[in-house]
């Protein structure tokens, strides 16, 4: 998944770079910057000692030494002084610059902690929102897996208004029983299966919602004939987007979606179908007739569903806020 938000030590994280939330001296310190010194050894201080200082926004690359990382970018975050002294701008420069540096160097991989949050005292939400707003902006741009590693969730804060809104969404809207009969059996059935996101067993027969627009039998029946990937390779076509602007803004890497591409056939799990339909910015019908196709429906007994369904109706169609939220709901993310 070109972005993946994760609960981890970034020491301990296997690519090709991870990042360091270091200070201006490059000579270690504290918090992120002292346990990569730690786990990567004396030789990395010594590589250190030879790049000089390093600005504010500003990155440098050493070599990773005994991390599982091949390397690490050392940049140096703002500090917090209320807002008004061009934290964001800073900040931002150093998620750009860092994955600027990792691109001139080939990298496919890499991990962000999340830059400034600790010592330096940045709010939590706040630098989230800039660290997703700039690395979305370059996946929109580039091929690279970018992870950014939160050490806990109580430090993965989603804007306190966002996450009310969503709690009550989901609250409205959850149903924790349903009565059976045969449509809810069949929902329920889609959703074990999610699980392992396996689509296969699902039928792909959920009656969709009745449609005001008046369409051709002829048509109608060719739709309902159509696989996922066809409809899928239509609905890019209808809007008018190319194929890699679709995988980018899905969260979905060139890989996956070729083999969507190259198989008819192919049955993609439901985060997977929900990520494209966010980046085609369908509605909601449309939405469930793509879910449809893969043996999928929206389900208002799946967290996961009504979270989704909030950002499609608010017609908030940003992915990378979608997962922010997903995550902080602990469901799992949009994308591959
Ligand atoms: N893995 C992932 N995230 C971590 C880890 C870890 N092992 N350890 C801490 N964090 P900070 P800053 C999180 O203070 O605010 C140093 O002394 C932590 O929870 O490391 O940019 C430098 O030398 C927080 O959310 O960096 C500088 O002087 C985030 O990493 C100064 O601190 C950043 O916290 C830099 O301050």
């Amino acid at each position: 998944m070109p972005l993946e938000i994760i609960r981890n030590d970034i020491t301990q994280v296997h690519v090709d770079a991870i990042v360091n939330a270091a200070n201006e001296s490059l000579l270690g310190g504290g918090g992120v910057d002292g346990a990569i010194h730690r786990a990567a050894g004396p030789e990395l201080l010594a590589e250190c000692r030879t790049l000089g200082d390093c600005k504010v926004g500003e990155a440098k690359i050493t070599q990773g030494y005994r991390l599982p990382a091949k390397h690490v970018i050392h940049t140096v975050g703002p500090v917090w002084r209320g807002g008004k002294s061009n934290e964001d701008k800073l900040l931002a420069e150093c998620y750009r610059n860092s994955l600027a540096l990792a691109k001139e160097h080939n990298l496919e991989s890499i991990a962000f902690p999340l830059i400034s949050t600790g010592a330096f005292g940045y709010p939590k939400d706040k630098a989230l929102k800039v660290a997703i707003a700039e690395i979305g902006d370059f996946l929109l741009q580039h091929e690279m897996t970018v992870y950014l590693v939160v050490f806990d969730r109580a430090s993965f804060a989603l804007s306190e208004k966002l996450f009310a809104s969503i709690a009550e969404y989901i609250d409205d809207n959850y149903i924790d029983l349903h009565p059976i009969d045969d449509r809810n059996r069949l929902e329920l059935t889609c959703m074990q299966e999610e699980v392992f996101y396996e689509a296969s067993i699902c039928p792909a027969s959920m009656p969709a919602p009745a449609k005001p627009v008046k369409r051709k039998l002829a048509d109608v029946v060719k739709k309902l004939e159509e696989s996922f990937s066809q409809m899928l390779l239509r609905l890019i076509d209808e809007k008018g987007m190319s194929d890699a602007e679709t995988y980018k803004k899905a969260n979905i890497d060139r890989k996956l979606f070729s083999k969507i591409r190259n198989d008819i056939y192919y049955k993609p799990s439901k985060p997977t179908v929900f990520a494209f339909a966010i980046a085609l910015r369908l509605n909601l019908d449309e939405t469930r007739d793509l879910l449809g196709k893969a043996g999928f429906a929206i389900s208002h007994s799946s967290k996961f569903d009504l979270i989704v369904q909030f950002f499609i109706e608010e017609g908030n169609y940003n992915i990378f806020e979608i997962n922010e939220a997903l995550f902080a709901f602990e469901q799992p993310l949009l994308g591959n």
